[in-house]
């Protein structure tokens, strides 16, 4: 189904002199606020081909009714998410999990949405049907040369595909590590991936990027052989300039600091981007800013100060996607509040005053530096996001909209109740 642009308009008027009263008001509080609008209608975060569907725990899974059950149904879902918020105009495939059969195609049904292909994501912490030597002890990290090349050659094609739909990146998230002391040489595992990196980063077109993603744990428990940001960035230095560290919010221990990683990374230009999410406990993968939204802002507090340093752009400069996925609501709503909430946060830290931000910096004025990003944090700056998506042409209610709409009750006509998403 497509929602026409009718249906989003007549949403709208209902809304709109409410939307007014509220935009009006906060317009006076900010300085350019036509600069800052266009800003934010440009910022677009990419949607994982794997979030589409109602996830999971790894005790069970409970789907929902009409999800998406081909490549072509995913680009659907995306293109709606897009029609109803104009802010999510990328989806990102994995492999071999929405393998396209004729990538022409499916980049002329991804276009006819307004849609391009993000980063592309390769597996290899599942064994395929067929396959000739399992992962069970790792991929790139395996003591075993022929299980190693599999996976690099994996890897490879994961790059052929997504030069067909013209994609610019590669994410690599690896399970390998171990899960008892004594059952792997650390230093051993880590100069095998890397050796599989850096015949993969061979394979790279000139103009594309190799995201390497960390993550503390899980599913091993004792080590992990890409852990944190300091093995990634170790690695992404070695591999050289189109390695980059990718930052999922879920990836780290308990009360890290995220925002000053990204500050660092960011400083050292080693920043791939971002899986959005949040998380109480582990990589829990809840809806981005659910749980942490003062986290989410002071990340893009130092987003915004560090690409500015840099004169990286906002909109095109990092890798933004979403990494989130659960059983309790429908995927496509909650994608709809995670983009909302990562366009809140930026919105706001577009609007902390650098200036005074600097100065109180610099006179060791901690009560004002606190007072001046808490007061952005505080500032209700919905309106300011309603009004960028309707000059987009979006819905100042993304989530209304979709219920007014039953999109899914239609989803569900056309789909059927039994249909279930691939992949995770
Ligand atoms: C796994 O924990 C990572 O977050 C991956 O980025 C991602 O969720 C996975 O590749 C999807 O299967
Ligand atoms: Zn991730
Ligand atoms: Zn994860």
């Amino acid at each position: 189904m497509r929602i026409e642009q009718q249906v989003i308009d007549q949403h709208n008027q209902k809304l709109e002199a409410k939307h007014r009263r509220a935009f009006n008001y906060i317009s006076e509080e900010v300085s350019d606020v036509e600069a800052l609008l266009e800003k934010v209608q440009q910022f677009q975060i990419a949607i994982p081909s794997w979030a589409l569907g109602t996830g999971g725990t790894r005790f069970g899974r409970f789907t929902g009714k009409g999800e998406p059950s081909s490549l072509e149904q995913k680009i659907e879902d995306v293109g709606l998410l897009h029609a109803l918020n104009k802010s999510s105009g990328a989806i990102s495939l994995h492999i071999p999990w929405d393998i396209p059969k004729d990538a022409d195609k499916i980049k002329d049904l991804a276009a006819s949405y307004d849609l391009v292909f993000d980063a592309v994501n390769s597996n290899t912490f599942q064994d395929q049907p067929g396959q000739e030597y399992s992962y069970k002890f790792g991929s790139l990290q395996h003591v075993d040369p022929t299980v190693r090349k599999q996976a690099v050659d994996h890897n490879i094609e994961v790059i052929k595909h997504g030069i067909a739909l013209d994609s610019k990146a590669l994410t690599v998230w690896l399970a390998d590590g171990s899960s008892f002391p004594g059952q792997l040489n650390f230093r051993e595992a880590f100069q095998n991936t890397l050796e599989s990196l850096k015949e993969i980063y061979k394979h790279l077109p000139e103009d594309w990027k190799m995201f390497v993603e960390y993550k503390a744990f899980e599913p091993n428990f004792y080590s992990t052989t890409i852990a944190d940001w300091g093995q990634s960035l170790l690695l992404a230095n070695k591999l050289g300039d189109k390695a980059y560290t990718l930052v999922d919010l879920g990836h780290h221990l308990p009360n890290a600091n995220i925002e000053q990683i990204v500050s660092l990374l960011l400083m050292e230009g080693k920043l791939a981007g971002f899986h959005f999410n949040d998380s109480k406990y582990a990589d829990d993968d809840l809806t981005a800013g659910s749980i942490k939204p003062y986290q989410l802002f002071l990340i893009f507090n130092e987003l915004v100060d560090g690409m500015d340093a840099a004169g990286i752009d906002h909109a095109t400069g990092l890798g933004w996607m979403i990494d989130a996925s659960h059983n309790l609501k429908d995927p496509l709503v909650d994608l709809l509040q995670s983009v909302e909430a990562i366009k809140i946060a930026y919105t706001q830290a577009l609007m902390v005053d650098r200036k005074a931000l600097r100065a109180a910096q610099q006179a060791n004025d901690v009560v004002k530096a606190q007072e001046i990003l808490q007061g952005v944090f505080r500032t209700d700056v919905r309106s300011i996001v309603a009004e960028a998506r309707l000059r987009s042409g979006g819905a100042l209610n993304p989530v209304g909209l979709f219920e007014e709409a039953a999109v899914r009750t239609k989803l569900i006509e056309e789909r059927g109740s039994n249909s279930v998403a691939t992949g995770l």
